[in-house]
């Protein structure tokens, strides 16, 4: 009998850009890689949801308060698409979320910035949900299935948000001279904290390698940010406001703009717990996950009756 090689049909799958399955055989390493990102990006979408809500009771309308409200809302959903994309890899929720709450795992650096004004909800869902769609629109092709189908309506719905941000900076760019001014603000704070969404130098990611190997990546952190920046400069130059870089300069030779690096000493104190907000995003975590304990609970009771009135029939 012809014996089967589990690593030549994983490769053999990768080779011919075909997606990588819950069952199917993979590699220790690649599956220990995929629970890292896909959990530290489902942090990073129930993470992300506290800056924003806590302007929910803010907005300036009704209408700017259902759309930040649906945005918030959009966000815990993408979370929970994430978690169960990460269980299929055999961790449970549990461990996962302990591993947030207890501050072991990472999630995005972005969130760990305030929002002190209402235009800092505009470059949020401009600047950070435009980022992560230019990460996002190549994970929808990521080797392994369940991420990668997570990432279809993850990406399609953060267009909507992108857009929703891009309208409150319009509203603000081209109101009264406080207005263009709070814009321009939020621009200046957000810029340099987006740009870091990309990750480190490709020069110091560690992951990366193996990461473009395996095909859960498709571009690198550098290739993602020069991306996003030569996307953004034009939607800057629309709204009439500066963008907070006196480096930044057109390329011909390269068709991309040269820019500033970030303070790459600054994200590194952020990942380490040390950035402005990360106590108390971890608190607030903390607290709502405490507070839900009953919900949890009633909605155990609730399937274990149901169960019990199943195998009864
Ligand atoms: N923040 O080797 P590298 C959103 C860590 S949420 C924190 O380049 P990799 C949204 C990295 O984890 C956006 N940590 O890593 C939600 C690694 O540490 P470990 C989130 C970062 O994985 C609500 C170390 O630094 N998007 O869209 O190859 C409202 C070395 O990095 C960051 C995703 O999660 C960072 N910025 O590349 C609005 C997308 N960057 O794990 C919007 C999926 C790096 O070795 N994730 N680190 O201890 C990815 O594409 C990749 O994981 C990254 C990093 C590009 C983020």
């Amino acid at each position: 009998m012809e014996t089967i090689n589990f690593e030549n049909v994983f490769e053999g799958k990768l080779a011919k850009n075909e997606m990588v399955e819950p069952k199917d055989w993979m590699p220790e390493n690649y599956r220990k890689h995929l629970i890292r990102q896909i959990s530290q990006h489902a942090h990073s979408e129930i993470v992300g949801m506290l800056p924003e809500g806590n302007w929910i009771t803010r907005a300036p309308s009704l209408r700017s308060k259902i759309v930040l409200l649906a945005k918030v809302q959009d966000e815990g959903g993408h979370g929970l698409y994430l978690y169960t994309a990460a269980e299929t890899l055999g961790i449970s929720r549990d461990e996962l979320l302990d591993n947030l709450h207890t501050g072991k795992a990472k999630y995005s650096s972005i969130f760990n910035y305030p929002t002190l004004t209402w235009a800092d909800i505009g470059a949020v869902g401009w600047l950070v949900d435009g980022a992560a769609i230019m990460n996002q629109v190549m994970l929808q092709r990521a080797s392994y299935g369940p991420y990668a189908r997570a990432m279809v309506r993850i990406c399609k719905e953060e267009s909507f948000h992108q857009r929703q941000g891009f309208e409150v900076m319009t509203r603000l760019a081209f109101g009264t001279t406080e207005q263009k001014e709070m814009a321009q603000d939020a621009l200046n704070r957000w810029w340099y904290p987006t740009m870091m969404m990309f990750g480190p130098p490709d020069a110091e990611s560690p992951n990366s390698e193996n990461a473009m190997k395996w095909r859960i990546k498709r571009e690198t952190n550098d290739q993602l940010r020069q991306k996003f920046v030569n996307q953004t400069v034009p939607q800057v130059e629309y709204l009439g406001l500066t963008v907070p870089d006196a480096q930044l300069k057109w390329n011909e030779e390269k068709k991309g703009y040269d820019f500033s690096e970030p303070n790459w000493a600054e994200f590194k104190q952020i990942i380490s717990g040390n950035g402005p907000c990360n106590k108390e995003r971890l608190a607030a975590r903390n607290k709502a996950h405490h507070d839900g304990e009953w919900v949890r609970a009633a909605a155990m009771a609730h399937a274990k009756k149901k169960n019990e009135v199943y195998e009864a029939a």
